[in-house]
């Protein structure tokens, strides 16, 4: 028997990538339920090549689905409509940051902590990491359980599709205004973006940090390791899918970049391209609809006594989004944790 699975925010950049994964998986839906805002009710999403579907309002009172994956523009909407739909039986695979640090909501990287999603009925809602967390953890957990890592220090040069379709139009827009020797003010970034790079993502703390970093410092230590120090620096870079970071990382025991190479050649999910030549590494282009963690640039850093240096890039809707929460499902369904 298939499953009912709505898709909350269904016209959004990851709405539109969950149902391309849904469909390019063969999920085993009997139904595939696309909600929206009242404003995007009405329109149509396609669920793989041949399959158009009409959006409609999520209902108040009564819940669609089993399975409801959820990336609406903000965590304000997951906040209300999750909780409400797990309350009526709904397995929530939320992809906001609204209950990412719910002690009592599994934090999920399949192949990181795939053991924590039998938590998820303590609430009925498992939580989907930041993208930008999600593809370092994946890099990481095979050289933390070969070597404990003891800092990170990473840089992220992260992609406009993170802040939604309006932001990559911004992009465009203001790329061909430059071009056309025009200027148009910056909306969906504190500063213009085309030609530029913004080091800011989400808004500052009293710390200066800011809301990206302060994410990816908290969900890395939920996955991995509370002892882990993370320092992190978010920069939003003309791209526009698919993000990159370069990562330092200090180990308490020795590893060399040789055993490093072959540890994540094996981790299930990553792709290690590393060669020492002109174009043998990774980029955020190459990493458009690719399921994969790249990792390249793998080196020693000789500042500390066990160090390496990374590059690692994913496509940011799939992995860092719409593929890992489907492969939450899949887990679900595998472990019989979900009924049809
Ligand atoms: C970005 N990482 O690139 C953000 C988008 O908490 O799920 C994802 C925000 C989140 O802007």
């Amino acid at each position: 028997m298939g499953y009912r699975v709505a898709v909350a925010g269904a016209t959004g950049n990851v709405g539109r990538q969950l149902l391309a994964v849904l469909a390019e998986r063969n999920f085993p839906a009997d139904e595939i339920i696309p909600l929206a805002s009242r404003a995007s009710a009405g329109k149509e999403v396609s669920f793989g090549d041949d399959i158009t579907l009409r959006c409609t309002i999520s209902p108040n009172s009564t819940s669609p689905a089993s399975i409801w994956a959820c990336s609406p523009p903000g965590s304000a909407v997951s906040k209300v409509h999750a909780p409400r739909a797990a309350a009526q039986g709904c397995v929530v695979i939320d992809n906001t940051s609204q209950f990412r640090m719910d002690e009592d909501v599994p934090l999920v990287v399949p192949e990181v902590n795939g053991e924590t999603i039998a938590g998820y009925d303590a609430r009925n809602i498992i939580a989907n990491p930041n993208c930008s967390t999600i593809q370092m953890v994946m890099a990481l957990k095979p050289l933390h359980d070969h070597a404990r890592i003891k800092r990170i220090v990473v840089s992220t040069y992260q992609s406009t599709s993170g802040a939604g379709k309006q932001a990559m139009d911004e992009l465009f827009d203001h790329t061909r205004a430059i071009y056309m020797n025009a200027r148009e003010e910056p909306r969906a970034f504190a500063k213009t973006i085309a030609f530029n790079v913004v080091p800011q993502i989400g808004a500052f703390d009293t710390d200066g940090s800011t809301g990206e970093e302060a994410k990816m410092v908290r969900e890395t230590q939920r996955i991995l390791d509370p002892e882990i120090l993370v320092s992190a620096t978010c920069v939003r870079v003309p791209t526009f899918i698919g993000h990159a970071e370069a990562v330092n990382v200090e180990f308490h025991d020795p590893i060399d970049e040789e055993e490093a190479r072959e540890l994540l050649s094996a981790a299930p999910g990553v792709e290690v391209i590393d060669r020492p030549f002109d174009g043998g590494y990774a980029t955020p282009v190459d990493c458009v609809g690719e399921d994969a963690t790249f990792v390249s640039r793998i080196r020693r850093d000789p500042t500390v006594a066990n160090g390496l240096c990374l590059w690692i890039v994913s496509d940011n809707l799939r992995k860092g989004a719409a593929l890992n929460a489907v492969q939450i499902a899949e887990d679900l369904i595998a472990n019989h944790l979900v009924p049809a």
